[in-house]
């Protein structure tokens, strides 16, 4: 039986209590899981052993830690490949991030395969971290961007699409960050391929949140954070078809992606190593090997099924607060909602909420062109993880009436 309660006791952040002016001395309402997860005692423990016990650099000495740690370290990307269905191990490359795994295809594949003829499509509701690597690449190539436009309701309109062969590569998030919106990459994905278009899919909100598979998708690029999965820091995924892997050059230099170096030249190390440059985030991957386990555990069919739950109840609850507008759509999507108080300023919003021990993110939520869109500055916003309550969600709509109150 999923129970988010007692999930919650894995996760030694969420059983402080914090001093809060309003709300005295409380454990506190987490509502910020878009922009970093809270992390269970299992991946804390994880990384502390690892340091107290395993530490050592991977893939280069022979001693018996050296052993130990790469062992661990490839055993962690043993789990992100199950976990995302993956055809090997060569095709998950370790990152610091989303952002840097986006990065990568942009440089190593866009400046082989983009010039000035190519067409890159993206949509109206990326984060900066799918937009911008791919101003950058348009900068060098000359490239042009097109946009996917969103719908009032909150959807991508794909009936807008005017497919054509210079589209060269899509690229989108799995679910917005600002609207909550699931997209449905199934459609997307055949459509990009009978137009011989590859896909690069941002998972930033997607891999955590909803079961993931890469075969089955058949995205080309699939990209993800470790910290908004219950894992550390400083690292994060990149999925790549090998054959698309194996045929880009690689994005950093250095230790490890080598095979052979002379003073005038550098062959290249195989997968997945060719973009591995320098001495990894080892800590980091095997804390996201750990933090793979326990969303396993718990299942992603689990948690997905809890978060929508949780959000039906909650855009009830929230819909019925005089004054408020939420933005995104009333299904089709996941545990992310962004909402307006008629006359307060989001930033207000969130300081109040703050007061009252309940922790929420107000602001462009990096998706300024979506801001725009929408004909806002800013936004408030409400983001759900599987340790997330009914109870949270009464403590978010209370702590709301009382920053009406207080502004009215
Ligand atoms: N893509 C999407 C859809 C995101 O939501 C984020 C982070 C990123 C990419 C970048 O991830 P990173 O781990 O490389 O930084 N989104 C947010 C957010 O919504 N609030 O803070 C970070």
């Amino acid at each position: 039986m999923f129970s988010a309660e007692s999930i919650k006791a894995d996760f030694p952040i969420l059983q402080r209590k914090f001093p809060f002016p309003g709300a005295k001395t409380t454990l506190l309402t987490y509502l910020d899981n878009a922009a970093t997860s809270q992390k269970p005692h299992c991946v804390i423990q994880r990384i502390n052993h690892y340091y107290e016990s395993q530490n050592a650099n991977v893939h280069r000495s022979i001693h018996f830690l050296g052993e130990a740690a790469t062992a661990c370290y490839e055993e962690s990307r043993n789990r992100v490949k199950s976990f995302i269905g993956a055809a090997g191990d060569v095709e998950i490359i370790f990152t610091r991030g989303c952002t840097e795994a986006i990065n990568l295809v942009a440089r190593a594949w866009g400046l082989k395969n983009i010039d000035a003829a190519s067409t890159i499509l993206l949509t109206e509701m990326e984060h900066h971290s799918n937009l911008v690597p791919w101003q950058l690449l348009a900068k060098h190539t000359g490239c042009r961007l097109e946009f996917i436009p969103v719908t009032p309701e909150g959807f991508l309109d794909i009936d807008h699409i005017q497919w054509r062969p210079s589209i060269k590569l899509v690229a989108l998030s799995h679910m917005s960050n600002v609207l909550g919106t699931i997209n449905d990459l199934q459609q997307i994905i055949a459509q990009a391929h009978a137009n011989e278009s590859l896909v690069l899919v941002d998972g930033a909100q997607g891999a955590a949140h909803l079961p993931v598979n890469v075969q089955t998708l058949d995205c080309d690029f699939y990209a993800f954070s470790g910290h908004k999965m219950c894992g550390p820091t400083g690292v994060g995924v990149l999925y790549g078809k090998a054959h698309l892997l194996e045929a880009m050059d690689p994005f950093l230099g250095g230790g490890n992606m080598i095979r052979k170096v002379a003073m005038d030249g550098s062959t290249w190390n195989d997968l997945p190593y060719k973009f591995e440059a320098g001495t990894p985030n080892m800590a980091g991957a095997i804390g996201l090997g750990e933090a793979i386990d326990y969303l396993q555990r718990l299942g992603l069919d689990q948690i997905h099924a809890h978060e929508t739950e949780l959000t039906q109840y909650a855009l009830d609850l929230l819909g019925d607060v005089e004054g408020i507008h939420l933005y995104g759509p009333r299904h089709s999507r996941g545990g992310i909602i962004s909402f307006n108080l008629d006359g307060v300023h989001a930033h207000d919003v969130a300081q109040l909420l703050d007061r009252e021990g309940v922790a929420i993110r107000a602001g462009h939520h990096c998706a300024q062109p979506l801001m725009n869109k929408l004909k806002v500055s800013a936004t408030a916003r409400a983001s759900f993880y599987l340790y997330n309550t009914r109870e949270d969600i009464n403590r978010l709509r209370n702590a709301l009436i009382k920053a009406k109150e207080f502004f009215s």
